[in-house]
């Protein structure tokens, strides 16, 4: 069947506008973890595949694809969960898809969390980019908007309809974006027929990474008890050698239930307990949670195990065990500091993204185990989730690593005015709310980056972001809120709510390019600006430049090894100045070469990483290498034994 092209554009964003519709938040989303009382089972593998190629991307729902296996609907191929799909094929028009993709696969159930009443099964996604609709045996059970953030249904009543069948899971993933989803976009149709075939069209972005898609992070089923533990806050703090762990525990399912709550050190000792579902529990001889390389002792993660009791008769209890890590530390903002536990922090950090060969955005352990080999190797304190919420397992990693975050949003390209109005604001609220339902216990976590580079000199811009930090503090008091700026300090609209100011600059690259003599002037004259007119410490959020591995010229040549080197020298001797009054970090863009969208300005993707894409040094690693080590050791609490790696 053929459609007009608009008409197919139409329903595109039909579709998005009619299942966009918000719903409050609905449970506490903690990470799922087994227990005496929770079992989970993991779906990653392989899954059956298909996308939707009708000219309105409609066919699945027209004809109904989730009622029967999809294999029976037309043909399908075998596609890895997690991963992208996009790198997976040889097939380009894949790679480029834009529209619904089709996943489905088959599970057996155990037969006692069938037969057992009391037992509750979850379906859980870590993330689908962007919309996903799930159903279980042709029965749709949610749908979420938003590719890096968790969903999940309770499937319990619908498996046990018929015990003896597999569970059959459908999902199908949209990676349109509007102008009001985070990050926005814009599907254009070319309508002149000389020029493009019957039905051409693109999706513009406004971001510079590419637009990967599918099921990017695990599923997996686990359960819970009926009467079970659905969130647990805490909040820390100390007081001399006394640690303060200020926590609330929610309970469903009953409206009575005992609790025992219990702080362990690594050790397995009980450093604290009660019985209460909220409290303060206190901690004598506190080791406080410390970032890598600022203490001998990082990231150092007690356990609160939460143990609930509710009675289901009058011999029988429904019993849930939930244990969380707890970092305790404070976080605090100054005029001119950050601190960690009431001393200086200074980020010295990187940017990253999500992003490897052929898995794309996928979750991959060996990445992530290599990445963080990697950080520390470098000296790293520090990262930004630029641009978009990373997954939970190397949060998880940064807490016990002690690896600081900046806790980004997909707030990224918001560039178009119309993305500034009433429904964007609202989307980007619950965004905001699923961020820091999901984050809130994470000690590494010391910021949260609402946007990056948004068109922050817009006149609505002020109203947008006032409402959205104002919204992010109320969710969370413990944090600073920022947002990354590359506007014009004087211009800028949003700069007045912001805890702690984050610049991007890209001196002798987008602007003067080829001229490293006007980093000095340049860099210096941000700094003063800024800080000048909003007297808030600032982090250098991104400064870099391209370099393609092996190109040399000497003089520097801009894409050379040579050149990336000398502009991140030049605005390291800035730095070292401006850090002694208010500069409180640097991160640098990017850790790695990451993919972008086909564009004349990028050779196969963004070259600004100081590792490659398969993570091989570029020489701006050795640099930076002994950079921050150097600032290590002299703004952190090194032990002799940390102290240079020798080969430094
Ligand atoms: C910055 C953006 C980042 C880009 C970078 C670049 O925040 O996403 O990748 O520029 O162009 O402005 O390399």
């Amino acid at each position: 069947m053929s459609v007009p092209g608009s008409f197919a554009v139409l329903r595109v964003l039909w579709l998005l506008s009619v299942f966009g519709t918000v719903l409050p938040l609905d449970g506490g989303m903690l990470f799922p973890r087994e227990s005496s009382s929770r079992e989970v089972k993991e779906l990653n593998g392989l899954w059956d595949f298909r996308a939707d190629g009708s000219p309105n991307r409609n066919e699945g729902f027209e004809k109904a694809w989730y009622k029967r296996r999809l294999a029976e609907t037309g043909p399908v191929i075998e596609m890895p969960v997690p991963a992208s799909y996009n790198d997976i094929t040889q097939d380009p028009t894949l790679r480029d898809f834009i529209g619904w993709v089709w996943y489905e696969r088959e599970v057996f159930v155990p037969a006692r969390w069938i037969s057992d009443e009391g037992t509750r099964v979850i379906l859980r996604v870590g993330s689908a980019h962007y919309y996903s609709i799930v159903w279980v045996n042709g029965e749709k059970v949610t749908e979420h908007e938003g590719g890096h953030l968790p969903f999940e249904a309770e499937i319990s009543s619908l498996i046990r309809r018929d015990p003896t069948k597999p569970c059959r899971i459908t999902i199908a993933v949209n990676n349109t974006l509007t102008l009001e989803t985070l990050p926005p976009g814009t599907i254009q149709y070319m309508n002149d027929r000389t020029r493009y075939p019957d039905g051409f069209f693109v999706q513009n972005i406004y971001f510079d990474f590419f637009n990967y898609a599918g099921i990017h992070r695990p599923v997996l089923l686990y359960t819970t008890p009926k009467v079970y533990v659905d969130d647990i806050i805490v909040e820390t703090n100390f007081m001399d050698d006394t640690g303060l762990v200020r926590y609330k525990v929610s309970v469903q399912g009953a409206a009575t239930a005992t609790l025992k709550v219990t702080l362990m050190d690594k050790d397995g000792h009980c450093v604290a307990s009660s019985n209460t579902p909220s409290g303060v529990l206190k901690v004598v001889d506190v080791k406080l949670w410390w970032p890598y390389l600022m203490h001998e002792n990082p990231g150092y993660l007690y356990s609160m195990e939460v143990r609930q009791h509710a009675p289901v008769s009058e011999t029988s209890t429904y019993e849930d065990v939930y244990t969380l890590p707890v970092g305790i530390r404070t976080v605090n903002v100054t005029k001119t500091q950050f601190l960690v536990n009431n001393k200086p922090f200074y980020f010295h950090g990187v940017n990253k993204h999500e992003d490897s060969d052929i898995r794309g955005k996928g979750l991959d352990w060996a990445l992530i185990v290599k990445d963080f080999n990697l950080i520390k190797w470098l000296g790293a304190n520090s990262f930004r989730t630029s641009h978009y919420p990373y997954a939970e397992e190397i949060l998880q990693m940064c807490d016990r690593h002690g690896i600081v975050v900046i806790d980004e949003c997909p707030g990224v390209g918001i560039k178009d005015i119309r993305s500034f109005g009433n429904s964007s604001l609202s989307h980007h609220l619950v965004v905001m709310d699923e961020l820091v339902r999901r984050d809130k216990n994470h000690p590494s976590v010391v910021m949260w980056s609402v946007a990056n580079e948004p068109a922050s000199e817009m006149p609505p811009a002020e109203f947008y972001f006032k409402t959205l930090i104002k919204h992010t503090k109320a969710l969370d008091h413990t944090r600073p809120v920022t947002y990354i700026t590359d506007s014009n300090y004087a211009r800028d609209k949003g700069a007045p709510f912001v805890d702690v100011v984050c610049v991007n600059s890209y001196f002798s690259w987008y602007h003067d390019p080829g001229h490293l003599e006007v980093i000095p002037i340049q860099l210096n004259a941000q700094f003063e600006n800024w800080y000048g007119k909003y007297k808030k410490p600032i982090i250098q959020s991104e400064y870099g430049a391209d370099a393609l591995p092996g190109l040399h010229m000497d003089p520097p040549m801009m894409f050379t090894e040579e050149y990336q080197n000398a502009l991140l020298q030049s605005y390291h001797d800035v730095f070292d100045q401006k850090r002694k009054q208010y500069v409180i970090g640097e991160l640098i863009w990017n850790f790695a070469d990451f993919m972008t969208a086909q564009a004349i300005h990028r050779v196969v993707g963004n070259k600004k990483g100081i590792f490659t894409r398969q993570r091989q040094p570029k020489a701006a690693a050795f640099i930076l290498r002994k950079r921050y080590w150097r600032l290590a050791n002299e703004t952190g609490r090194l032990p002799p034994w940390t102290k240079y790696p020798c080969s430094l």
